[in-house]
């Protein structure tokens, strides 16, 4: 017998749902899942009741279905692996509909299981009734409605096919998130009763005992060579799949093969393996490219980009001007080009790629002139940041990026926040992962996603604006739950700060009730109400401590104050001046 039901037998074949509920979740269990994220509800009450029989999954309750959803998002991310998402019918699934976007955007595993009432009970208002089938539209890899539980056989014996089967889906070869409809009739409970003998080996291990993670598909791959110019950059981009020191290494031996240069969007793990590459990681492109003279004078022969285009638009606009012949590696099965460059795909890793790579030489002397102008830029910027307003906000996160303990990971939200890590968060050798919602850029469910991330890791450090963070105060829920620890830092300037970067920041008619959005939550109070550590940090002398508490679980919010207008009119100067200064 299942060790785990041993002495619960009777319970588990007392009705349909009841040995339902077990067969599926041990699946979960033999399928690879370690992870549930769950929300209270009656109509999944047949999986709680076995979910809370095993042990070898963690379970995780969480009221706010979207947030739930972010949080198994974040577990998703950071674990790598699939997390299944449980909630009870009616509007409880709809909840989770943006992070299944955000999910579906990032090539992140989800498994959604949305409990529902039987067919019978559809289309007469007999109580949280909802039509829950292909609720996600098209932002699933699979769909499957479940049959209702029954004394046939059959119904169960499915199950062993399905519940595997819906894991791997989600696991690859285009990671994503899958749902499962389990409508759901009769007695939620274990009871009485007893179902025939027939049912008998569904509790035994040798039924499940082929059952074992499935390995994604792998994509297959030519071994022909590549023949690359001298004269290149690879884009070291936003990447959505769980990246690390290893794929560090294998771009940098890419690197050497080529001797190109490297432009590392923030938005990856490369810039917090520095010392994995022989040349200087190029950070600050943005602001080079600024400079037409250089952007001219430094056009390549060649494009490699690996992830998601990096949001400068400067950079954005300089590749879509020089048309350049462009190599995109992604074996997640994405499509990576909004610039519409006619780029060539290979569907491989960095790895078999660089070593199918042969070139006609190196121009080092084109790589150094990137690696000058990378050093002026970064020592610009900190004798122009030392001089800057002490309330500027780029100036405070500059320091608390370098101030962050390297035992905590990182994830950045959207907004002005993801501006400054792309412009001052220099590379290190912290080894952290970052971890961030580009899929949709979405503000929703910031908050909820790092803490999920922070259960899935050693603890992370959230980066944030004011708005964002209010959007998901209710995750501030799962701080009495925590056993990992989340730093939030608040870059609280009262508003949408990147609007005050948009055309519309003009005309004061509209601006401040529809885009700005200023608000007056005492945030002090807020965490109190939620038993959150609180501290508020005026001035960048101030921060020197303020993380001095990222040994003890749950969240503690250091909370930063700025002026959005001011930081908007110094960041315009900044960095078209040093630009204008650049030389060759
Ligand atoms: C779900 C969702 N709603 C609205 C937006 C549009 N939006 C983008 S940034 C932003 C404001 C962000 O403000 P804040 O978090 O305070 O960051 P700041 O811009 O001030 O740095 C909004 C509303 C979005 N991206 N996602
Ligand atoms: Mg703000």
């Amino acid at each position: 017998m299942v060790e785990y039901i041993r002495g619960k037998d009777a319970e588990v074949l007392s009705n349909p749902n009841s040995l339902w509920g077990f067969i599926l979740v041990h699946l979960l269990l033999k399928s690879g899942v370690t992870e549930v994220v769950v929300s209270p509800g009656s109509r999944s009450t047949p999986l709680v009741i076995a979910l809370e029989r095993q042990d070898q999954m963690r379970v995780h309750c969480v009221l706010d279905e979207r947030s739930a959803a972010f949080m198994a998002l974040g577990l998703a991310k950071a674990s790598g692996n699939c997390v299944a998402l449980i909630c009870t019918s009616g509007t409880a699934g709809a909840n989770f509909y943006p992070a299944v976007i955000e999910a579906s955007e990032t090539n992140t595993p989800l498994l959604v299981l949305t409990a529902d009432r039987p067919p019978e009970l559809h289309g007469s208002h007999s109580g949280q009734t909802i039509d829950q089938q292909k609720l996600f539209g098209g932002y699933i890899r699979w769909y499957q409605e479940l049959a209702v539980p029954s004394k046939s056989n059959r119904t169960m014996a499915v199950l062993l096919e399905t519940i595997p089967y819906a894991v791997e889906r989600s696991n690859g070869p285009q990671a994503g998130p899958v749902q499962l409809n389990c409508p759901l009739g009769g007695a939620l409970i274990p009871g009485n009763g007893k179902l025939d003998d027939k049912f008998l080996p569904f509790l035994y291990e040798e039924t499940y005992s082929q059952i074992a993670p499935r390995k994604s598909m792998q994509i297959s791959v030519d071994d022909s060579s590549i023949k690359l110019p001298q004269k290149g950059i690879i884009i070291a981009g936003t990447v959505f799949s769980k990246m690390g020191k290893k794929e560090c290494v294998d771009l940098a031996n890419l690197q050497n093969v080529t001797g190109w240069t490297i432009f590392a969007d923030v938005m990856g793990p490369w810039r917090s393996n520095k010392n994995t590459f022989k040349q200087k990681l190029i950070t600050q492109f943005d602001c080079i490219l600024r400079n037409e003279n250089i952007a001219k004078a430094l056009k390549p022969e060649f494009i490699i980009q690996i992830g998601q285009l990096p949001t400068s638009k400067t950079l954005r606009g300089w590749l879509e001007q020089n048309k350049l012949p462009t190599a995109i590696i992604d074996n997640g099965a994405m499509s990576l080009d909004p610039l519409g460059r006619a780029a060539t795909y290979y569907r491989e890793s960095i790895q078999s790629f660089s070593r199918r790579v042969t070139t006609t030489g190196k121009d080092l002397d084109y790589a150094q002139k990137w690696q000058g102008l990378e050093s002026e830029v970064i020592e610009v910027v900190g004798s122009e940041l030392n001089s800057a307003s002490p309330a500027f906000e780029g100036r405070f996160s500059k320091e608390l990026f370098e101030k962050v303990p390297e035992s905590l990971d990182v994830f950045i939200a959207n907004g002005m926040i993801v501006r400054d890590a792309e412009s001052f968060w220099y590379p290190t050798n912290k080894k952290q992962a970052f971890y961030y919602n580009r899929g949709a850029n979405g503000i929703d469910g910031t908050l909820s996603t790092a803490i999920g991330a922070a259960l899935a890791s050693k603890g992370v450090c959230l980066f944030t604006g004011d708005l964002s963070f209010l959007h998901d105060t209710n995750g501030l829920l799962q701080a009495q739950n925590m056993s990992e620890h989340l730093s939030v830092v608040l870059m609280d300037n009262s508003g949408g700060g990147i609007f005050e970067h948009l055309p519309i920041a003009k005309r004061e008619d509209v601006f401040e009730r529809y885009f700005g959005f200023p608000q007056n939550v005492h945030i002090e109070t807020l965490c109190a109400a939620y038993g959150v550590r609180y501290q508020i940090i005026h001035s960048v002398d101030e921060i020197e401590n303020c993380f001095d508490d990222v040994e003890t679980p749950g969240i503690s919010i250091i909370h930063v104050t700025t002026n959005r207008r001011e930081d908007a009119a110094y960041r315009k100067v900044l960095f078209n001046r040093i630009a204008e200064n650049l030389t060759l």
